[in-house]
């Protein structure tokens, strides 16, 4: 028996089947401590700018090309076997950022089953598929975790069980948002170096901080090579979220 790649713990096809299951990897401790205080310690030299649409969220963009370890991670995770793996083709660099969430909830957003004008509920540009037993995927973050975020006050990482696969808009399915479809919502605890590869076509999103920690990722998206950018299409906001409704956001509270 020939042996195969294993990365945390899997082999590549169990690592296709919990991707394409659930819509997400999670690799524990994908950061050792070194690496984390480096990242932590280039994330103090960042210019973080308040979310025009979250004021309680602070982001950097385009932190993939700095001459320091967050370049350098990018790299690493460009080139990784599970990034390539799941892109299917050769991976590029669509997108980074790193976010300091002080307060407030991330509203659920995610490729699919979302508000798209007409009758339309996938976004094609998130999409995701399996062909001859191999996965081709358009869109795919990488969020690693700098601090702990282990219970409801700090936010946890929170998703829509299936809705990478939905042919319905959950968005319309459950007017009430989260508070309404708690069979379906799944939150995850992740501490400081966990990495979750996401399916961007996964509705996705957090619970509401309201404690004081920090809680600090950093997120890098990557897609086969001949997938644009919207910053290369020279998208305007407002142009860039053609096709969607005005409100395409989640509705309800927390619950
Ligand atoms: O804040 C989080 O835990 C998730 C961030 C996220 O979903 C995103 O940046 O798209």
């Amino acid at each position: 028996m020939t042996n195969r790649v294993r990365h945390a713990g899997y082999d590549e096809q169990q690592i296709d089947y919990i991707y394409d299951s659930r819509g997400l990897f999670i690799y524990r401790s994908f950061l050792s401590d070194e690496e984390i205080a480096a990242a932590k310690n280039c994330c103090g030299s960042l210019s973080f700018m308040p979310e025009v649409w979250a004021p309680e969220q602070l982001r950097a963009s385009d932190i993939a090309n700095r001459p320091d370890y967050l370049g350098e991670l990018n790299v690493r995770l460009r080139d990784h076997g599970i990034t390539h793996r799941l892109v299917g083709y050769p991976a590029r660099l669509l997108e980074s950022y790193a976010l300091d969430r002080k307060c407030g909830r991330l509203d659920l957003h995610g490729g699919a089953s979302e508000f798209l004008v007409g009758g339309e509920t996938i976004d094609i540009s998130a999409k995701s598929w399996v062909q001859h037993q191999r996965l081709y995927s358009l869109r795919l973050k990488v969020i690693i975790y700098l601090d702990d975020v282990l219970d409801q006050n700090a936010g946890r990482f929170l998703y829509i069980e299936g809705s990478h696969k939905a042919s319905f808009s959950f968005h319309r399915a459950f007017r009430g948002g989260r508070s309404t479809a708690h069979e379906l919502t799944r939150t995850l605890e992740l501490r400081a170096g966990d990495a979750i590869w996401l399916n961007e076509a996964l509705l996705h999103g957090a619970e509401s901080k309201i404690s004081q920690g920090r809680r600090r990722l950093l997120a890098y998206s990557y897609g086969p090579a001949f997938m644009s950018n919207w910053v290369e299409l020279g998208a305007t906001s407002a142009s860039q979220d053609k096709g969607y409704f005005p409100v395409e956001t989640e509705q309800g509270s927390d619950g």
